[in-house]
């Protein structure tokens, strides 16, 4: 445990805890219908962020699916922020406007919360050419479901960060199901590992229901990218125990198998290893999942007298606003080019001396007749 940035392992229980009471408690809230839209669970699969975020630094990029809330947890982002934005409330990490599939915490370098399948792996490709391209070590880690890697977008992305020597992991959840299709229905390799290889990246399979393998490594591939970057993929072999989303049944799979991995619990069997070694009294698990608890019901009072957004600033987020200048944010911070001192960017034509763009056109006055999230229970997803 000495790789920097690497927590205290009794600290990854109390975030896989906090992870699991939250969402107990968002699924409680859910069918109470105080929250809207589709929501996705992550219990069952709570050390891959856990063991992930354990392995990084603060300041390395995150990005993820629709199944985000364990994502946002981790890494720091508030329960109360995370509870108001399943509610709909401006308080949420999205502003309410995001909901369950679209959180997003820019201080704490969580960039989504993404619900189209494979739609953020090219993102992540971009996150970490930007890092590379600043001469930065931050390694980014990109998370998604196995039912991603049969889209075209995945195969561009793994393509490019091949070629460019990009710092990133592709982490796979391997869960064994895309809605209700079995990997084995869609998957022409029975391997999902073996995708590596065709993109000239390092492939591991890791225990997804371990916490310490996820950390331990995690931390080998993390140390390995800061000293020449590189990407790498990882399998991830994990479970959801709850349906798809919260209006799947999940009656494609049988109760032995659930019951086979229920048995197999990462929280159940961290708690058991810390014990074993004398790192955990049951004292001190009973004061750590009720401070969980706590927090979770927390967050929901919290959600509950929060304000709704307010319908003036519907169009901030919708269309660009007269007075945005995307290059003020991304200023390139690449070396000068040695033989003319100029940097590429200002080479290329899109540095700071850019002109500023034309102001977008007036948005439409809002007449209330729409609101901002719509709260009605899911049909499918
Ligand atoms: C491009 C696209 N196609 C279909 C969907 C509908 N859809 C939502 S989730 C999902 C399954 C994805 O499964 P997986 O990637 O394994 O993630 P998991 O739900 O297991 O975490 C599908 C097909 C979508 N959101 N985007
Ligand atoms: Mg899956």
């Amino acid at each position: 445990m000495s790789a920097s940035g690497q927590r205290d392992e009794v600290e990854m229980l109390a975030t896989m805890l906090l992870i699991r009471r939250f969402e107990e408690r968002a699924s409680q809230q859910y069918q109470a219908q105080k929250i809207g839209g589709f929501c996705h669970l992550y219990i069952g699969q709570e050390a891959v962020v856990t063991g992930a975020v354990a392995a990084t630094r603060p300041d390395d990029y995150l990005i993820t699916a629709y199944r985000d809330h364990g994502h946002a947890l981790a890494r720091g982002t508030s329960p109360d922020a995370c509870m108001a934005e399943l509610f709909g409330k401006a308080t949420g990490c999205s502003k309410g406007l995001g909901g369950s599939m679209h959180f997003f915490d820019k201080k704490n370098h969580m960039y989504g919360g993404h619900a189209i399948v494979g739609a953020h792996v090219p993102l992540a490709t971009g996150m970490a050419f930007a890092s590379k391209y600043r001469r930065e070590d931050r390694v980014t880690l990109c998370f998604f479901g196995d039912g991603a890697i049969n889209q075209g977008s995945f195969h561009e992305a793994l393509n490019l960060a091949g070629l460019f020597k990009l710092p990133v992991i592709f982490i796979c959840e391997n869960n064994f199901f895309a809605m209700g299709t079995s990997v084995k229905r869609s998957t022409s390799l029975e391997h999902i590992v073996d995708r590596a290889e065709g993109y000239d990246m390092p492939g591991e399979v890791i225990d997804g229901m371990n916490v310490r393998e996820v950390r331990d490594k995690l931390s080998e591939i993390i140390a390995s990218i800061r000293k020449e970057p590189h990407p790498a993929f990882v399998e991830m072999r994990t479970y959801r125990y709850r349906g798809h989303s919260m209006s799947d049944p999940a009656s494609y799979r049988t109760k032995e198998e659930l019951e086979k991995y229920r048995l197999d619990d990462p929280i159940t069997r961290f708690r058991a290893q810390l014990s074993r070694e004398g790192k955990l009294t049951n004292e001190q698990f009973d004061k750590m999942d009720k401070a969980a608890k706590d927090a979770a019901m927390q967050s929901v009072k919290f959600a509950e007298k929060s304000p709704e957004p307010s319908l003036d600033e519907l169009y901030d987020y919708t269309y660009v606003t007269g007075d945005h200048n995307p290059s003020s944010e991304f200023q390139p911070v690449a070396k000068p080019d040695a033989a003319k001192g100029v940097s590429p960017a200002k080479k290329r034509g899109n540095g700071s001396d850019k002109p500023k763009p034309a102001p977008a056109p007036e948005p439409k006055p809002n007449d209330g007749s729409t609101r901002a999230v719509a709260a009605t229970p899911e049909k499918q997803s």
